[in-house]
């Protein structure tokens, strides 16, 4: 095994090397290495300044994240660091790709920093329901100022190497040679004979700090906090680094670290962390299938749904050909993309130039004929199984022999739609979310035929996208939506029993979700269900009747709420609460309060028992990959780690027990519990770990 700490000499420079790929992670197995190796130096008097820096593609990256949980080694980090920064002599952090949670705190520990042109720095421990646990807290506002430091840690977003030298956050960037670089730095620093000032001694930027502005800053913040604990725990702490003196503050970092390390909400988030990389690793897509190149890609359809996907593959820098019908409505497209652009360039996260770019990557067309040239042709067409099985026929008449052929089906069978073509193994489902230049989730659905490098090359597209990728099976609704429906199936007998649309909804955001079932049936337009229940022979028997009346939700000014003069927020409606009414007494129901718990029970435990009904059926590979889909494209509150997660926290037993006594009462197939949450309930093991043996 190499060695995980190494120390070369450019004459009086010693130079220590982490080496723990694949990201340096400060595991224990540096930290050891990593203390022994500065006691050394710091009594070695030939040695005039010290550089760190790591080797492979980053800086380090943060504490060990699979170590949280489990018994602590010593030295922590904080060990190491305070080691670090006793040295007399001068240290310089040499910092290339991402200097990140404990990496940054460790550069926060050296004297002075250098990044390379191209490094990101930051502290996204927020993320992870934590807090910078190694001093960041404590230290970062002694460099940047309380505000900027507060910004960054409770937005966990890194800054580039200019942003961080403009807020003095590095000392100086590197164009080229940044090891070379820093060396001559740490030289020219010993050489000036200046005693050199340890960060935690550095006041001028707290003292006289305005705490008035402050605490509205962190007030703003914990507004968006969700019922999130990290976010105002990194406001605390910050404040505690203008207001207490340096050990003190360090003291109750310390001690908000440590409650928030041990708590449901930063497990969830680490869950989800792993899961997201998980996500990635496909059975039968190992890493020697190789992947297809991707220069062009086409969209047929330039609608809200089409348009966002079109914008999605020019974000990532991939040239787009954008097929309509006809040039009104390619041109309505167009210029709906282009006000998108603008709204960007209006708030500052995008240039004029950068927008000029991105217009330019577009070739619009109403020729089928100018998909020739695509690598990957995605259609986001009317969602109808005559009018997908024509695209696809005609796409299989033009589309080059090894070009990608996908389609933005929410619910078709894509095995179906693949026999439409003679190439079914190039044909898969790539379902984005609305609006899809926004929405992080991408649902792969991986028809029964589709090939092992199609997949490979759309999970690397999805990645240069900046999408959140998850391969699914084919069934109707796929994992989203399908338990989306499970979700639903039993909500408007809450409403006919006693609840108000405002009442369920409120369950779900004090749950912590953005918003309600009913908001967001409103949001969505009541009309797409509709059509869909007529299609299938379905009722629903308040929504059908709103949609009768031409309340099809936001876009009418009214649906399960009223909208005043445009406005999107919901308003409790009369006529609503009234038909609701009318509607129960026909049926005999006397309605009576339902309180949350029975909400909760009736939403989103079959929720849960449908998941692992598709965990059973392998059309998610592992429990994992549905918690991604559902925190991703869902707004399943991150703190709860998605449904499978939130379900062991909640209790299989419990969920089993209450699933089978409204099935007892209703006789509704929802409510039946799956054989594998039972079978994980008798055996005592977590559903959140399962994974399949497809
Ligand atoms: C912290 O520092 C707390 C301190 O304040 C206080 C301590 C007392 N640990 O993402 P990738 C693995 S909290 C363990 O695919 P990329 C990852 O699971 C930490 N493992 O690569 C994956 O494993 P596998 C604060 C880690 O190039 C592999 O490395 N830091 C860690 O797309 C490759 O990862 C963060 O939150 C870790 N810290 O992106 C940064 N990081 O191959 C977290 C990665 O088996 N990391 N792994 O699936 C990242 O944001 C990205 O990994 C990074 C690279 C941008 C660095």
């Amino acid at each position: 095994m190499t060695e995980t700490v190494t120390i070369t000499r450019d004459g009086e420079i010693a130079i220590v090397t982490i080496d723990n790929p694949p990201v340096n992670a400060m595991s224990f197995r540096v930290r050891e290495p990593l203390r022994k190796v500065l006691e050394t130096l710091a009594g070695d008097s030939s040695v005039a300044a010290i550089v760190l820096t790591c080797a492979g593609r980053t800086f380090v990256a943060g504490a060990d994240i699979a170590e949280f949980g489990r018994p602590a080694q010593r030295p922590d980090l904080r060990d190491v660091i305070a080691m670090l920064e006793a040295i007399r002599k001068p240290t310089v952090a040499a910092i290339h790709g991402t200097a990140l949670g404990g990496g940054l705190e460790l550069a926060l520990g050296c004297h002075f920093r250098i990044a390379d042109k191209g490094a990101k720095l930051g502290l996204p421990e927020v993320k992870l329901g934590l807090l910078p646990g190694a001093g960041g807290t404590v230290r970062l506002p002694r460099l940047v100022g309380p505000a900027k430091a507060l910004k960054m840690i409770v937005s966990g977003a890194p800054v580039p190497a200019d942003v961080a030298l403009a807020s003095a956050l590095v000392d100086a960037t590197s164009e080229s040679n940044l090891f070379a670089n820093a060396v001559a730095f740490a030289r020219d620093k010993a050489a000036s004979g200046v005693a050199s000032v340890p960060v935690r001694d550095r006041g001028a930027q707290i003292v006289g700090a305005d705490l008035a502005a402050f605490d509205a800053e962190a007030a703003e913040l914990a507004k968006k906090a969700r019922g999130l604990e990290a976010p105002l725990a990194c406001a605390q702490s910050v404040r505690n680094a203008i207001t207490l003196p340096f050990d003190e503050a360090l003291a109750a970092e310390r001690e908000l670290f440590t409650k928030l390390v041990s708590g449901d909400q930063s497990r969830a988030q680490r869950h989800l962390f792993f899961a997201e990389r998980e996500a990635t690793k496909v059975p039968r897509v190992g890493k020697e299938v190789s992947p297809l190149e991707i220069r062009r890609a086409g969209i047929i359809g330039a609608g809200t749904m089409g348009g966002g996907i079109a914008m999605a593959f020019v974000n990532g820098g991939i040239p787009v050909t954008l097929l309509e019908m006809n040039r009104e409505a390619l041109d309505r497209g167009l210029a709906m993309i282009e006000k998108n652009y603008a709204i960007s360039v209006s708030r500052g996260s995008l240039s004029e130039d950068a927008k000029a770019g991105r217009m330019a990557l577009f070739a619009p067309t109403t020729d089928y004929a100018d998909l020739a040239e695509c690598d990957l042709i995605v259609e986001a067409v009317f969602e109808d199984m005559a009018v997908k099985r024509e695209v696809f026929s005609k796409l299989d008449a033009i589309a080059k022999p090894t070009a990608i052929l996908a389609t933005n089906t929410s619910y078709l069978d894509v095995n179906e739609i693949a026999a439409s073509t003679s190439r079914p193994q190039d044909v898969l489902g790539l379902h984005f979310f609305s609006p899809a230049n926004v929405m992080k989730l991408l649902e792969i659905v991986r028809g029964s035929r589709t090939a092992p490098d199609v997949l490979a090359t759309v999970l690397g597209v999805a990645k240069r996208i900046g999408k959140v990728p998850v391969v699914v099976g084919v069934c109707h609704g796929f994992v989203g939506n399908r338990m989306l429906s499970a979700r639903s199936d039993d909500a408007e007998n809450l409403l006919l029993e006693g609840a108000s649309p405002g009442e369920v909804d409120k369950v779900f955001t004090g749950f912590g979700w953005p918003m309600g079932p009913f908001q967001m049936y409103d949001m969505a337009g009541l009309d797409i269900g509709w059509r869909n229940r007529k299609a299938r022979g379905q009722t629903a028997v308040i929504a059908d009747r709103l949609c009768e009346q031409g309340r099809f939700g936001q876009k009418t000014g009214k649906g399960f709420y009223r909208y005043e003069n445009g406005s999107r927020t919901p308003v409790p409606d009369p006529e609503v609460a009234q038909l609701i009414e009318d509607s129960a007494r026909e049926r005999g129901i006397e309605r009576r309060t339902i309180l949350a718990g029975e909400i909760i029970e009736r939403t989103l435990y079959p929720m849960v028992n449908e998941g692992a009904k598709i965990l059973e059926e392998g059309i998610a590979a592992r429990a994992s990959d549905i918690d991604i889909i559902w925190t991703n494209g869902y707004g399943f509150p991150v703190g709860k780690g998605g449904p499978m997660f939130w379900a062991d926290l909640e209790g299989l037993p419990k969920i089993i027990e209450r699933l089978e006594y409204r099935h007892g009462l209703s006789g509704k197939d929802v409510f039946r519990p799956s054989a594998l949450l039972k079978r994980l309930a008798a055996e005592g093991r977590p559903l959140s770990t399962f994974v399949g043996n497809g």
